[in-house]
């Protein structure tokens, strides 16, 4: 008997996401997934001063608000003919990198971990670290109390096999808590450069619009030297070792398809890779469709002539994310991709890092097409860049140029690509007669939760839920591992 199961709204995930998912003979058999709201950022943008664009694409999102602002300079310095100075690009780096660290840590101990971590550990913790005790005594107050959702969000919870060894259980809760001052962390360290977190104020076509000091760099750089610290010895070990308790999920949540990469920080390289093999990207192959979107049009067009018209009521449409296609195809986008793009290159230190922790786990690289692998690459890479970003102080020079002057006048098209924690972002941007004309957002999370195309292909989370098993379909606790593991952000993906 077929029967249908839905995860709506997914929680522990930024925005309103909503899965479905049809069991037979417990084994996912289908999946669909849907972006529940519409939000017109593209259309609220058409007719305004191209120079509007990063300060309102930031807007889209408060996880990754940096990427959108790049995404977007980037795109304009290509309309506009030019080029920042180098002190700008390290500086963009300095915040981008942080932001991805913020990003990092909050998608594994927030959004993630309780997933694997036994919160009702808790209940029995008998230490003298005050967090702890504060954070049992509230929820011992919160179980005895009335209200609707006690101890929300870490309850209700499904059911499933959860962490059994206390001490792991109650160092990953304490590392919960130490997560939220790094990611404070993190901001505070953007900040530096960005005038404000989360959107930044410094981030303009041209550079940046900030003098760095000797004495503000230092101060990032020992702000980063403690992320290093908690990445190494929290964040790291603590993705490892509960991936040893659940090694089943190195095989669960794959799927048979691509991944692609726009490049960042110029240190982590573009490309698509297909079964171990690393091509260029593009940016002609570049399509979006909305066969099964709730927008006006049907089939797929390149973003250049995107549009954006909602149509609500579209027969047979299941979501507000259109579904972004590669030369056809569907690809997974994130931390995982990027790894994959840059593997080939040996003497990287993703790869380096990678390689260490296979060797570790006795384990060839196929493994990580996985939800720990995403997870894995995810911790990583938090670390590579973090480490990357003190170097990149470290080679800003005080008091030489931070912008570049341009004329914004003209018409022209252009794009910006660069990727966001979650993965590849491209601002396509038509200007004409001085004003924006259209502006499209192809954002990580439309590739990685699109619906099907108008070809009926499912996009990268969909395909990965499909054969999962599902133990108890009152508690499909295996499906929601398998989504949180791409770090779904809706407000995103809805733009
Ligand atoms: Ni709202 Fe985002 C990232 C972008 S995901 S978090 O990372 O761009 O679509
Ligand atoms: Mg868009």
């Amino acid at each position: 008997m077929r029967q249908s199961i839905k995860l709506d709204p997914v929680t522990r995930v930024e925005g309103h996401l909503s899965i479905k998912i049809e069991v037979e003979g417990n084994r996912v058999v289908n999946a669909n997934s849907s972006g529940e709201m519409f939000r017109g950022m593209e259309k609220i943008l058409q007719g305004r001063s191209p120079l509007d664009a990063p300060v309102i694409t930031q807007r889209i999102c408060g996880v990754c608000p940096i990427p959108h602002g790049i995404a977007s300079v980037k795109g304009l310095e290509s309309a506009f003919n030019v080029v920042p100075p180098v002190n700008a690009k390290l500086l963009r780096n300095l915040i981008l990198g942080a932001d991805f660290i913020q990003s990092h840590i909050l998608h594994f101990y927030h959004l993630s971990a309780l997933d694997f971590i036994d919160i009702e550990a808790i209940l029995k913790y008998q230490g003298s670290d005050a967090s702890l005790n504060d954070l049992q005594s509230w929820v011992k107050e919160q179980l005895n109390s009335n209200v609707l959702f006690p101890a929300s969000p870490f309850l209700p919870r499904y059911q499933g096999s959860y962490i059994s060894d206390p001490e792991t259980n109650i160092a990953g809760i304490r590392h919960y808590l130490d997560a939220f001052e790094m990611r404070k962390l993190a901001h505070e360290a953007a900040a530096i450069f960005s005038g404000k977190m989360p959107h930044s104020a410094s981030i303009v076509p041209g550079g940046v619009t900030v003098n760095p000091t000797q004495e503000a760099l230092e101060k990032y750089s020992a702000m980063m030297e403690k992320l290093v610290t908690f990445i190494e010895k929290s964040y790291i070990p603590d993705v490892v070792e509960i991936a040893k308790v659940f090694p089943e999920y190195f095989s669960m949540g794959s799927w048979n398809g691509g991944f692609l990469s726009a490049g960042v920080f110029d240190f982590i390289p573009s490309g698509i890779s297909y079964n171990k093999q690393v091509v260029e990207v593009d940016e002609n192959a570049f399509m979006e469709d909305s066969g099964f979107s709730y927008f006006s049009s049907s089939g797929a067009v390149h973003p250049f002539e995107g549009q954006t018209v909602a149509m609500p009521d579209k027969a047979g449409a299941y979501s507000w994310v259109k579904a972004p296609r590669y030369n056809g195809k569907p690809l997974e986008v994130g931390p995982l991709a990027r790894l994959m793009v840059t593997y080939p290159d040996r003497n990287h230190p993703l790869t380096i890092e990678a390689d260490a922790l296979l060797k570790y786990l006795n384990m060839d690289i196929s493994r990580l097409h996985s939800v720990f692998g995403r997870h894995a690459a995810r911790a990583l890479e938090a670390k590579v860049i973090a480490r990357k970003c003190i170097e990149w102080a470290s080679q800003i020079k005080p008091g030489e140029a931070v912008f570049a002057e341009f004329n914004s006048a003209g018409s022209g098209k252009s794009v910006g690509f660069v990727e966001a924690p979650r993965g590849a972002l491209s601002h396509w941007i038509q200007v004409k007669d001085g004003k924006i004309a259209n502006y499209q957002c192809v954002v990580p999370t439309a590739w990685n939760c699109s619906p099907r195309d108008s070809e009926g292909l499912p996009g990268p989370v969909e395909q990965a839920l499909i054969d999962t098993p599902v133990a108890d379909s009152d508690n499909p606790i295996e499906a929601a591992r398998i989504v949180r593991s791409f770090d779904p952000c809706l407000a995103c993906a809805v733009h």
